[in-house]
């Protein structure tokens, strides 16, 4: 089911629950050849979660800024390809929340475990923002912070559990967002990790 949550996103409940195997061996697959990592942030600080990413370009933070970059800083390689398994549900859950012809480019792949968060932000980095960003839920479970436009407003709290999606896009794509604490915790596939993929056309 697609369920609303504010204009422009929208909820798909399990919606790749069937893929969940698939989709933690591609991204094991994608960490052999770049992988994960806790950036620096412009200001210094290394983030607690652990990034990758797959694509013609990847998303990095450093001392010089967040950027898209078309090779990976730690290897000096081009980042993995987009495995097909990520295109197909990203693009099948895009059309399904009225984002056709959604072509992504780019894939973040995040990992936290127990007692790392994602602090409020924006996502601003990407070029077109009438495309959408579409989130999927892996491993253990999160509180999502999803606020508003601008920082000051109180955010709601969202659980997202594994083979959850979220399609962002519309208004929703400039809003204020985050990851609580992560709790304690396994889950049957992904051990004691949440991933979460983000889809995005970049360029
Ligand atoms: C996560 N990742 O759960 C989230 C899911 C990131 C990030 O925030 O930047 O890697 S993406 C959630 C998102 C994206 C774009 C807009 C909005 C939420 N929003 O308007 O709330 O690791
Ligand atoms: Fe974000």
């Amino acid at each position: 089911s697609v369920r609303p949550l504010a204009p422009g996103a929208a909820l798909l409940q399990g919606f790749v629950h069937a893929s969940l195997p698939a989709l933690l061996q591609a991204i094991e697959h994608v960490a052999q050849q770049a992988p994960f990592r806790r950036m620096v942030t412009p200001g210094g600080h290394a983030m607690s979660v652990a990034m990758t990413n797959c694509g013609t370009v990847g998303w990095v933070t450093d001392r010089a800024g967040y950027r898209y970059s078309q090779t990976d800083p730690q290897t000096g390689l081009a980042w993995p390809p987009l495995p097909p398994i990520f295109v197909a549900l990203a693009v099948g859950a895009a059309k399904a929340a009225g984002f056709p012809g959604f072509e992504p480019d780019a894939c973040l792949v995040n990992r936290y475990e127990p007692g790392t968060k994602l602090s409020l932000h924006q996502d601003k980095d990407e070029r077109d923002f009438s495309q959408p960003i579409v989130s999927v839920s892996l491993g253990l479970p999160a509180v999502f912070l999803f606020g508003g436009e601008q920082r000051n407003r109180k955010p709601m709290r969202l659980r997202l559990e594994s083979g959850d999606v979220v399609v962002w896009g519309g208004p929703a794509r400039h809003r204020y967002h985050g990851v609580d604490l992560l709790a304690e915790g396994s889950d049957p596939l992904a051990g004691p990790y949440r991933y979460n993929l983000t889809l995005r056309k970049a360029l």
